[in-house]
């Protein structure tokens, strides 16, 4: 069985373009692929964050994946920082990268545009992504398009150990999963759906209440025309309101469409909420389980212990290979 290996920063709450781009297709992977899902705790410290929000969402995150129907039985289920091996492979790949490669990544570009202080962290997270990836010598990284430059950096600085040290990472590739969409942002079309965005109403989070879904919804941004007809270029935003329906509904954008012809967009977003709140509803159900269960914790703790004895070799591998003078 080839591993694949994907985590989800903590940064706030998870959203339904989380659920649909990420927890779906991990759920999936999960009877075909030996699994690491991990909660980037780690990463999502490169911007600040609140420490009692950070914990909390931390917790949630995990819960949310044994909730949305990732089996800790059958794929690793941990936290990054329970994992030590992570911090310190990072390091060791930080001193392989060079600022010029760093310095081109664009999410970086993008993420510091304008601010007079960016943080180092910021600046060499893709190093710890990279160790992320290599501490368990992951073949495959489902990937969306804003971390393929992370993964080739990964690509690279693997073959750079390997060239001076002698063959030993697996250079990873890029899985792309069969089903990928994009959700966008209820309030802006143009952007992700985003779980950071300052503004609750740009996204559906997994654990809103059925008013507060309703709610969103009825107050998405629309065009001004009528007919609820799939095209991202000219209906930007009715397209992406149509392809959560399809998504939630298990309906093509085609059955989407004849299901609306000759009907306004009020009509269309009623039975949208109606949908999403139907599709979240075992989800929360289980959630909240999970969570009053207190069982999130021996999982968690089970995951990390389980996949520590890989990452611990790894490392230990590499230092020695890089003349480190291992304890006897
Ligand atoms: N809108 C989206 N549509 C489809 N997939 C999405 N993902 C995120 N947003 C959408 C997928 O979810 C996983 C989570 O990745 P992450 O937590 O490392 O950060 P991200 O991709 O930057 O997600 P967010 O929600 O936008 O987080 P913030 O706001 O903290 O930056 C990834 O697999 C991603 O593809």
């Amino acid at each position: 069985m080839k591993r694949v290996l994907s985590g989800i920063q903590p940064s706030g709450q998870l959203t339904l373009g989380n659920y649909i781009g990420a927890l779906q297709n991990f759920v999936k992977l999960q009877h075909t692929h030996e699994c690491y899902f991990m909660v980037v705790d780690l990463h999502a410290i490169t911007v600040p964050q609140d420490p009692a929000a950070l914990r909390e969402q931390t917790e949630s995150v995990a819960a949310l994946f044994i909730a949305a129907g990732i089996d800790p039985a059958k794929a690793n289920i941990f936290i990054q920082s329970h994992v030590s091996a992570h911090s310190e492979l990072g390091w060791l790949l930080t001193t392989l990268s060079y600022m010029g490669e760093l310095e081109r990544m664009t999410q970086f570009k993008d993420k510091s545009a304008g601010k007079d202080s960016i943080g180092t962290g910021l600046f060499v997270y893709p190093t710890l992504m990279a160790a992320d990836i290599l501490v368990y010598n992951a073949d495959l990284v489902p990937v969306g398009d804003d971390q393929k430059q992370h993964l080739e950096l990964t690509r690279d600085l693997a073959q750079r150990f390997n060239a001076r040290y002698g063959e030993y990472f697996t250079i990873p590739d890029p899985y792309i999963p069969e089903v990928g969409a994009r959700i966008m942002s209820l309030d802006d079309a143009s952007k992700k759906m985003s779980k950071s965005n300052p503004n609750p109403g740009s996204f559906i989070a997994l654990l809103d209440p059925p008013d507060v879904i309703r709610k969103k919804i009825s107050r998405a941004t629309t065009d001004s025309g009528k007919e609820v007809r799939f095209n991202p270029v000219e209906k930007p935003e009715v397209s992406n309101l149509m392809s959560i329906y399809a998504l939630c509904a298990d309906m093509t954008l085609q059955q989407v469409e004849q299901k609306f012809e000759g009907q306004m967009y009020g009509a269309f977003k009623k039975d949208l909420a109606e949908q999403v709140v139907a599709k979240l509803e075992p989800l929360q159900t289980r959630y909240h389980e999970i969570r009053q269960s207190g069982e999130i914790h021996a999982i968690l703790k089970q995951g990390a212990e389980r996949v520590a004895e890989v990452a611990d070799k790894t490392v230990r591998d590499v230092k020695e290979r890089m003349g480190f003078v291992l304890p006897r």
